[in-house]
């Protein structure tokens, strides 16, 4: 990792306020590699975005995209425009050169001098990664130099997700495309929506319709909650799909299903249907292992789910299934498990599959901390030696309903506190004994809302704190620092602000 700075132009500030940090040194995620050399590139009235010709539609949406995002700051106009020769900011395919592969294909270069911005990438993803890179290079308002250099970049983990709960509070699909813009300009990948708990089913599914309607009308608290309408979902998919983005729906199983079993009788096994509820206990509810009508719900709704999401991976949960004998725990997810694979998905569930049977490419979410038992770790570890991806989201580090700290009035407890450094300060490759760098798949903050209820308390708990998650996914090890990275964190202060983001002033991050 080299990084080298460019001082000494005053125009490159723009509209900044006087940074430690030139433009290069400041970029978070941390690139693979960032040189300034050379003059820049006037960024202003009349900089054009290119994107052909012969570009395909793809790419001229990923120009079109960029336009937007750099017009709304800058007030520029910002054309997007065919023809790849000319001054302006160029996006460019190239299948050549080893610097911009990468796994999943996301990587880029980005070079700048006076003529204007190259952004070159095997794919159009990573050319949309390359313009989030030149988002952070121009002045947070207003037109501006691009600093001359040149930036290498490609992600260290394929998956790097953010997961939201809309089932204890429910939340919009609106608030929910906002947050994909925020992390997706982090290079944030995935979006996890736990899409049902105990306390309320939050999508429709057509051949049970009262799971919405009945089991979605209440929230934690006693509030009305709500639902997505199939139509809200896929806005939301193609939305974050635009982005980069891949979303992965959970329906959580056997446990945590209270929602589902208050809205049909015939799911418990003593065919009564209980109450809805609106406590914050979990580990309660069991569906009925031993009736075959289970099998047919699983069926039905894992299908419409399949059908509704593009990306691979389905999240059948099963954590915390305290309510399910261990026996018939194993029994459910067998069959769970089948049902996804038959409608050609990859499972995805929390880390206690490990302890059961995960199925052949089955991916497991790691959600333990620091006092998790030798023997959870080992299954775990043992399930990553038999080929099991793993996705890591340890409580004490990543957990976003976790509080900053006892004054924080938002979030739980039960994992710790976890200031800002305390988050990021962990590697990701080395994490779990016995685990090695190839088996983790990624990594992922979940935002969990039984004590989260609105959009600024959602703000408050995620920001600054996904952004040390989105820098563990993407930077190379050898750039994890906590001292390079606070400083560009605090450097990030100006840009949260403009968009308006409600984030938590922690006293570990040298704001200025
Ligand atoms: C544990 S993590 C849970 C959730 C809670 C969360 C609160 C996991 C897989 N299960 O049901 O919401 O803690 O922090």
């Amino acid at each position: 990792v080299s990084c080298t700075a460019a001082h000494g132009d005053d125009a490159s500030a723009g509209d900044d306020p006087p940074a430690a940090l030139a433009p290069f040194e400041r970029l978070l995620p941390a690139p693979v590699s960032a040189r300034a050399e050379g003059p820049g590139y006037a960024f202003g009235p009349g900089t054009v975005i290119r994107t052909g010709p012969g570009a395909g539609e793809e790419v001229r949406r990923v120009g079109e995209l960029l336009a937007e995002q750099l017009r709304g700051p800058s007030g520029l106009p910002l054309p997007v425009v065919d023809g790849a020769r000319g001054d302006g900011i160029r996006l460019r395919i190239d299948g050549r050169g080893a610097e911009v592969g990468d796994p999943g294909d996301e990587g880029y270069r980005l070079e700048s001098g006076p003529s204007g911005v190259d952004l070159v990438a095997r794919t159009p993803a990573g050319l949309f990664r390359a313009g989030q890179t030149l988002r952070q290079l121009v002045p947070v308002a207003g037109p501006g130099t691009v600093p001359g250099g040149t930036v290498t970049d490609r992600p260290r983990f394929a998956y790097r997700g953010a997961m939201v709960d809309i089932a204890r509070h429910f939340f919009t699909v609106e608030q929910v495309k906002r947050y994909v813009d925020q992390l997706a300009q982090y290079k944030v990948n995935t979006l996890h929506v736990h899409l049902t708990d105990d306390q309320g089913w939050r999508l429709a599914i057509d051949s049970w319709p009262r799971l919405a309607q009945y089991g979605g009308a209440s929230e934690v608290g006693g509030g009305p909650g709500g639902h997505w309408t199939k139509d809200e979902y896929r806005e939301l998919v193609a939305y974050a799909g635009e982005r980069y983005v891949d979303v992965v729906p959970e329906i959580d199983m056997p446990g945590h299903m209270n929602a589902a079993l208050a809205s049909y009788a015939e799911l418990n096994c003593d065919g009564k249907a209980p109450q809805r509820y609106t406590g914050t206990k979990v580990g309660f509810s069991s569906l009925c292992v031993g009736k075959e009508r289970t099998y047919a719900f699983v069926d039905d709704v894992l299908g419409e789910l399949a059908a509704l999401t593009p990306g691979r991976y389905l999240h059948i949960g099963g954590d915390e299934a305290h309510a399910t004998p261990a026996a018939d725990y194993a029994a459910f997810m067998d069959r769970a498990q089948e049902v996804v694979g038959r409608h050609g998905k990859t499972v995805v569930a929390w880390h206690q599959l490990a302890s059961a049977r995960p199925a052949a490419g089955a991916v497991l979410q790691y959600w333990g901390h620091d006092r998790t038992s030798a023997a959870d770790r080992s299954a775990v570890a043992a399930a990553a030696k038999a080929g099991h991806p793993l996705i890591l989201s340890p409580a004490d580090r990543v957990y976003l309903d976790m509080k900053y700290e006892a004054a924080t009035k938002p979030g739980l407890a039960w994992a710790g506190y976890v200031p800002v450094a305390r988050s990021y300060s962990w590697n990701p490759g080395a994490y779990l004994a016995g685990v090695p760098e190839s088996a983790v798949l990624g990594v992922e903050a979940p935002l969990w809302t039984e004590n989260v209820a609105t959009r600024a308390e959602w703000e408050l708990m995620a920001f600054p704190r996904v952004l040390g998650l989105a820098e563990l996914g993407w930077s190379p090890a050898a750039a994890l620092d906590w001292t390079s990275y606070s400083l560009r964190l605090a450097a990030q202060a100006p840009r949260l602000d403009a968009q308006g983001i409600a984030y938590h002033r922690a006293p570990d991050v040298p704001w200025s």
